[in-house]
């Protein structure tokens, strides 16, 4: 079966370069989707959104069958969700947590991630360009970078 590097996002961020761009920048979803496969090149990557924690949970469950790696931006579910860890900690490949501003400048709640405890690389503070150098993360990792 041919794998297919999997690119989740959670809540709001479907507003992505209509909301809040001094923060999250002015590049859509399908943007950011659109460099993540031109980096992932022969790879194909799935990318899908949900607002719904438990969304999130059954994606995760399907990256089970055929995910080489997951890129994970679970937003505010970063801060509260251990679902979402114990989800990832099923999954066998890489999975690298990417939040696009730097979560670190901001409010304290924002400092905690239980996502942390199971990614294999996070990268913070990189704007959108964070999704692609995770892409370029999981393709180096699995030997076809
Ligand atoms: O910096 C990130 O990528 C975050 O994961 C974004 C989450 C926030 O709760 C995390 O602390 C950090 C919020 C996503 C909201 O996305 C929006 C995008 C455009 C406009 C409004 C919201």
């Amino acid at each position: 079966m041919e794998k297919r590097i999997y690119i989740l996002n959670g809540p709001n961020l479907n507003l992505l370069g209509k909301r809040q761009p001094e923060i999250y920048g002015h590049e859509t979803l399908a943007d950011v989707v659109a460099a993540c496969a031109k980096v992932a090149g022969e790879v194909p990557v799935r990318d899908a959104q949900s607002n719904h924690e438990g969304g999130l949970v059954e994606l995760i469950h399907e990256a089970r069958e055929d995910g080489l790696g997951i890129v994970l931006n679970a937003g505010a579910y970063t801060h509260t969700s251990v679902a979402i860890l114990d989800a990832l900690n099923t999954f066998e490949g890489p999975v690298m947590e990417v939040h696009i501003s730097n979560v670190h400048q901001r409010e304290s709640f924002r400092h905690h991630s239980y996502i942390s405890a199971r990614a294999d690389g996070i990268i913070v503070g990189c704007g959108t360009q964070g999704y692609e150098l995770a892409v370029q993360r999981i393709l180096r990792m699995t030997g076809q970078g």
